[in-house]
């Protein structure tokens, strides 16, 4: 499979599931803002949104949106414990965090990294997130995970979003809960290999780009020394 992301997005979620999973999937990297691969095709082709992640199976079929890449991985993979079976309760409740996350969290956060966002509409963002920091710090005082005793998708997503949190000045110490959760998630296993797949994929990305210029410069080079001679 091919997870489309681009590097400390939110396409880190489903990335750390697939580890959490045991799997593996190819990193395309998606330069957001002019909606181009690596390759220059469109991405749009891929996602007509335009955002990642985008899932592409082996098949060829593409999933979008966050909490359905999550739900297709965890139960495509038969994996329980990390999203409850269809019609139980626990289910339910995973998906209630779920959405929580995406609704509630992500898009409160999202616009505090938009430079086109006045600061008074920072600020009021900040104010909803610190209501919905202090709905999860509670939670955590009850739970480990955000959706119960076991780690589950939810927690993928929840991480991935807490992560960005000193990025845009949301300070987690006064949600003590939260900073520890915070902290543990980023020792878990899953969560040093999905960083260390992405940085390796785009390193790779960054030495192809940097041997492409090189062999451009290269061949300026020549065909202006061809000039040269032809002139003299
Ligand atoms: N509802 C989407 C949200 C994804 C999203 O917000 N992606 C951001 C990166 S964190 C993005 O690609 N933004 C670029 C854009 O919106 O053009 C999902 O669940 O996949």
């Amino acid at each position: 499979m091919k997870l489309y992301f681009s590097p400390g997005a939110s396409s880190f979620a489903p990335l750390i599931l697939v580890h959490e999973l045991g799997k593996k999937a190819k990193l395309e990297k998606v330069d957001l803002r002019e909606k181009k691969l690596a390759s220059g095709k469109d991405y749009r082709a891929v996602n007509p949104k335009g955002y990642v992640p985008a899932l592409e199976t082996k098949k060829g079929e593409i999933y979008t949106e966050i909490p359905i890449i999550l739900q297709y991985l965890a139960d495509k993979a038969g994996a329980t414990k990390l999203l409850p079976k269809a019609g139980s309760k626990a289910r339910y409740h995973a998906l209630e965090m779920l959405n929580f996350v995406a609704a509630e969290l992500h898009k409160t956060y999202s616009p505090m990294f938009n430079p086109a966002m006045p600061e008074e509409g920072k600020a009021a963002m900040k104010q909803r997130v610190a209501l919905r920091l202090s709905y999860l710090n509670d939670v955590l005082g009850k739970q480990p995970f955000v959706s119960g005793k076991h780690f589950g998708v939810a927690d993928c997503y929840a991480y991935t979003v807490l992560s960005w949190s000193g990025s845009v000045g949301v300070d987690l110490s006064a949600y003590p809960n939260v900073a520890k959760y915070v902290e543990l998630m980023a020792k878990r296993p899953s969560v040093i290999a999905a960083k260390k797949a992405e940085a390796t994929a785009f390193e790779a990305l960054k030495k192809k780009a940097e041997a492409a210029a090189r062999k451009a410069e290269t061949k300026k080079a020549a065909s202006e020394k061809k000039a040269e001679t032809a002139a003299a």
